[in-house]
């Protein structure tokens, strides 16, 4: 009789072979958290947080699995929830009682497409490494939380988002404290994330540095984030008003947000879901 490996590669709690062909562990060892190598890792990154808002590892994700990630999203294109509204950036209802041109008044478009969670297959790539204690014992280690747990929700704790000509994220601040991104496709041109480093604070709104920055009169303060194919990103998107600027030609750009959260209960509302997934449960 012949035993085979009960080890499979989509198994959530294995190690490193679960995901060893999606990370380049040489040069971000998250399998080994404990060992100097990865110690300076966290402390780059936290350092790079710090003085920048956001951080990003270029290469994290190896070319291959970038390359079938983006595959992917092309071929579940059907499936992606194409979404289109107007908001302020706090995503609150206008109010124009302090003049037309406050940031409590102004609108913002957002355009995309959104490839829920339960589209995404057991085995991509991406999703094995989400699936992974390693990559989130990692994250916890760079955001210096005791622990972190993946998003409970069945549609957007990892997603897929295609951006195509036109798209774009308007302006906002983010209601999550931190968010974490891996680029697959960056646009030809345009699909540039902007951003401003701590604008506000959670004791000051700053809404004349905000009104400076919608303005378009504030470029000095404004970054840049890095976004060449496999980048893994974390941003602080809570107090760092940031766009992503209208993707011009007909490259799409094709990313993912991976979503923690303090609490292993984390959800969506259905109102939120309804707008990014156009479903609030999923699909049987
Ligand atoms: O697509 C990105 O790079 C950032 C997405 C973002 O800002 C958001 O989902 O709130
Ligand atoms: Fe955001």
């Amino acid at each position: 009789m012949t035993t085979t490996a009960m080890t499979t590669p989509t198994d959530p709690t294995t190690g490193p072979a679960a995901y060893a062909d999606v990370v380049d562990l040489d040069r971000y060892p998250i399998h080994d958290l404990d060992s100097d190598a990865s110690h300076g890792l966290v402390e780059e990154c936290r350092a790079q947080l710090v003085a920048q808002g956001a951080c990003a590892l270029e290469g994290f994700i190896r070319p291959g699995a970038v390359a079938e990630m983006a595959r992917l999203a092309l071929s579940l294109e059907e499936v992606a929830w194409s979404s289109n509204q107007s908001h302020t950036v706090y995503f609150t209802e206008p109010d124009a009682s302090h003049g037309a041109d406050h940031p409590l008044a102004r609108t913002v478009r957002s355009a995309k497409h959104g490839i829920a969670y339960d589209h995404i297959p057991a085995e991509a790539p991406v999703r094995r490494l989400y699936e992974s204690d390693d990559l989130t014992r990692f994250i916890a280690a760079v955001l210096e939380k005791p622990v972190l747990h993946r998003s409970a929700d069945p549609l957007d704790a990892m997603q897929m988002t295609l951006f195509h000509e036109g798209d774009e994220l308007g302006w906002h601040f983010d209601n999550s404290e931190f968010s974490v991104t891996v680029m697959y496709q960056p646009a030809n041109a345009g699909g540039d994330f902007l951003y401003a480093p701590g604008l506000r604070s959670q004791d000051d709104e700053n809404y004349a540095g905000v009104q400076r920055v919608l303005d378009g009169a504030d470029t000095d303060r404004l970054r840049v984030l890095p976004s060449a194919p496999g980048t893994l990103a974390f941003f602080r998107g809570r107090h760092a008003l940031h766009w992503v600027t209208p993707i011009q030609g007909p490259t799409p750009r094709i990313n993912t947000v991976l979503t923690y959260g303090e609490r292993p209960d984390m959800r969506l509302s259905d109102l939120t879901s309804q707008l990014f997934y156009g479903r609030t449960s999923p699909r049987d």
